[in-house]
């Protein structure tokens, strides 16, 4: 097992694991130490003077005891404090050296070990995982060329232009200063009254605003870097790069009302969901997609490429699949790895470069200033998860916690004493050299004229929405500026989407009770980017839908037809569904013919909102408690309201009889398998094969939409 120091230059003889290893304290056998390695006889009783005398101040194991304990807290994150992370790999499909030199993207035999955190951005870090929020998505690639991070979101643009704002509108978003509410959420004042007065963030308001802002899980969820990057080739030429991570399970989202259930009910639905499917072994893996632009088509666009408010639609330019991610592995210990991990938009490996967005330019300063702060000083690189896995050199010295001892002489540069090392490397040697873009202008403050369009592309967005997507941007609207106390803002807010989209801001104000705008202050342009939609066939599911690591509940109780559960249980694990039998209690049933079913969970201890589609068995015994079963009931009625999917079998047909389900139509003695609406139901039991096929198809659709427009 090689050790740090020992990897070769390249990198090449270790991958990240391998580098970890050694560092892994198990500590399963031995006995307890001090941290200076002397053995502990007891740890439950500090020394005292007396066996009722006070407390003695040599007792140094009591003293290292606590005072280790209290300083066991860092400070959180500024933004993106609540998060998740996981080890993976990546491989190119194929060579881009036509594009860039970066070398982990030149052969697709290679593959480059990663750690991926996802994050909400204004909650703290004890705070709900389903609150409407923008998802943090940044990947730390341990590339032979040192560590490459693209530390990304799930929207593909930002709240504001210049990095200079970036503190105002964390401020805004951030609970209100005299009080600290609301946590992790937008619904409040300061928010609308910055958003309002900002017209630049209606864009990524829009999005913030949709369902893209609810992701049904982290393993379901678009990545965008932002930000226009450039490749640079080997000879040193540039191209504009966007890069997309798209998710092969598709994306989906929640809606509004599950999430707010959710969180009381579990706030780490997301954290949860993902360490569960690394730990099943069911990996999440996404593609890496690139938009390229020559660089002599800078200004071939009516928005600025610079502008992190503006995203290229895919329709313009398409995405080209060039790698994937796979995660395949949990972190074993939260603090150490997903707590300390250090992104920064800086750390970048050769043939990737900046451009002059400047909002980027501003991360560039602001990661490593954060990590400074969070993590305690300068030597943050060398935690384990931080370090990269290419060999490190320089004349970096001392600072708190450092890890490394320098047995050499020399420090600095140059030097003759060290023969000169660490020396330098040509480019041809790997070393990273900056695009040499010509830059030529005054010292101003001032936005770019090309930067002014705020409402085209909130437009684009509006006009591309499906009429479920514009129902959830209304209700999220009303929603939150229902919770803002200050009428100007409303009203100022109401005018800004009157800018964007007449019936939106029509729609929105009469939920607010506020005079509708009878004209559009700016004509739409009537533009759309299907792309856009996450009713696109391409968003929801890439490969093809599928029913893979789907929850799905079984409703059960004493008298249950046990053949129903065997083939409904049997019939989702085999497509890769994790069906649960729920019932009144957990443990034992007693099934119709006797033998023994074994429920998962009580039904009160779980919710319908932790499932992705719920079932009934049948079995007449088993149908009259569920019938006149409250819980029973409110977990079919809340899974049709949120769009899942729904089925039941023989006398469970009976439960749903019993539901106001909008006039679905349910199948009656003789009908055999009927499919409503997603509500899949076959009266006659013997039919039981042919309904899990149909509720399988209705569960890889993610939703019925039209039955979740109000939810
Ligand atoms: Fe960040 N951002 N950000 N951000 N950001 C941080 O760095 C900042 C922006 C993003 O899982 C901080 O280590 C500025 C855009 C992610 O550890 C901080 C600006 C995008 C994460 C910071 C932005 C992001 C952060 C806080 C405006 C998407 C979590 C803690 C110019 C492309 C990374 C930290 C993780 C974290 C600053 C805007 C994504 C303070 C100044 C745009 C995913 O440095």
């Amino acid at each position: 097992m090689p050790r740090h120091d020992e990897i070769a230059d390249d990198g090449s003889t270790a991958d990240k694991q391998a580098q970890l290893d050694p560092l892994r304290d198990r500590g399963e056998d031995g006995n307890l130490t001090t941290g200076f390695g002397t053995r502990v006889d007891d740890t439950d009783n500090a020394l005292h003077a007396g066996e009722r005398g006070p407390t003695l101040l040599e007792d140094f194991h009591f003293r290292e005891k606590i005072t280790h304990f209290d300083h066991e807290r860092i400070p959180e994150r500024v933004v993106h404090a609540r998060g998740a992370g996981a080890y993976g790999h990546f491989r190119p499909y194929a060579s881009l050296a036509e594009y860039t030199r970066a070398d982990f993207l030149q052969d697709p035999d290679r593959v480059t070990p990663v750690f991926v955190r996802f994050s909400t951005v204004a909650g703290s870090r004890g705070s709900a995982d389903t609150v409407r929020d923008v998802r943090g998505f940044a990947t730390k690639f341990y590339t032979r060329e040192g560590n490459y991070d693209l530390v990304g979101n799930n929207f593909p643009v930002f709240f504001v232009q210049d990095a200079i704002k970036f503190p105002d509108f964390v401020h805004a978003v951030k609970p209100e200063p005299h009080n600290e509410i609301p946590q992790a959420a937008s619904a409040h004042d300061t928010f609308w009254d910055f958003v309002s007065l900002q017209p630049e963030t209606l864009h990524t308001v829009m999005w913030l605003m949709s369902d893209r802002a609810l992701p049904r899980s982290y393993r379901m969820m678009q990545g965008f870097g932002v930000h226009t990057f450039r490749f640079v080739d080997a000879e040193g030429r540039g191209t504009f790069v966007k890069f997309h991570w798209k998710p092969l399970l598709g994306t989906h989202s929640l809606v509004w009302d599950e999430c707010q259930k959710l969180a009381g009910q579990d706030p780490d639905f997301n954290r949860r969901d993902l360490w569960e499917a690394i730990q099943r072994g069911d990996f999440p893996e996404y593609e890496l997609g690139v938009q390229l632009v020559p660089e002599k088509d800078e200004f071939a666009f009516d928005f600025d490429l610079l502008d992190a408010t503006k995203l290229i639609p895919e329709e313009i330019v398409p995405v080209r699949p060039v790698g994937r991610l796979v995660l395949d592995r949990n972190p074993d210990n939260f603090f150490a790895e997903t707590e300390q991990v250090a992104f920064h938009t800086a750390h970048v490996v050769p043939g990737i470069d900046f451009t002059n967005d400047p909002l980027l330019q501003g991360r560039n300063f602001s990661y490593l200033d954060t990590q400074l702060i969070r993590l305690g000083g300068p030597n943050f690189q060398q935690l384990p998860v931080n370090r990269p896995l290419a060999r490190v050199r320089n004349n970096q010295r001392d600072g708190y916690g450092q890890h490394r001892i320098h047995p050499d002489r020399t420090s600095y540069s140059p030097n003759s004493i060290s023969g000169g090392c660490p020396g330098l490397a040509s480019p041809d040697a790997g070393a990273y050299v900056h695009h040499q873009e010509r830059v030529d202008g005054a010292k101003i403050r001032r936005r770019s004229p090309s930067f002014a369009d705020h409402y085209g592309q909130p437009t684009l967005f509006w006009n591309s929405m499906a009429d479920w997507e514009r129902d959830h941007i209304v209700a999220a609207f009303r929603f939150e500026l229902g919770k803002v106390t200050r009428r100007e803002i409303r009203e100022r807010t109401v005018d800004q989407l009157n800018h964007v989209d007449n019936e939106l801001a029509r729609r929105v104000a009469e939920g607010l009770g506020l005079a509708a705008p009878d004209r559009a202050a700016v004509a739409n342009h009537g533009r759309t980017s299907p792309a856009l939609s996450l009713a696109n066939g391409a968003n929801a599911a890439p490969d093809g839908a599928t029913v893979a690591t789907r929850r799905v509940a079984i409703l059960a109780a004493d008298g249950v037809s046990a053949p129903d559960v065997l083939t409904l249980r049997d019939a989702l694990a085999r497509g890769g569904a994790l069906p649960e039998v729920l019932a009144p209690h957990a443990g034992e049933l007693r099934a119709a013919d006797g033998s023994t079913v074994l429920a998962d969970h009580a039904m009160t201890a779980m919710a319908s909102t932790l499932y992705d589609a719920v079932c009934v068995a049948g079995g007449p015994e088993s149908t009259r408690t569920l019938a006149r079963d409250h819980t029973a009931r409110g977990y079919l009625a809340e899974a049709f309201r949120h769009g899942k999917a729904i089925a039941a079998v023989g006398s469970g047909v009976g439960v749903l009889g019993t539901l106001d389900l909008s006039g679905v139509r349910l199948s009656a003695d003789g009908d055999g398998v009927v499919d409503d609406r997603g509500v899949v139901t076959a009266a006659d039991g013997a039919a039981a094969d042919g309904l899990t096929t149909a509720f399988a198809d209705a569960i890889a659709e993610h939703r019925v939409h039209d039955r979740a427009r109000h939810a």
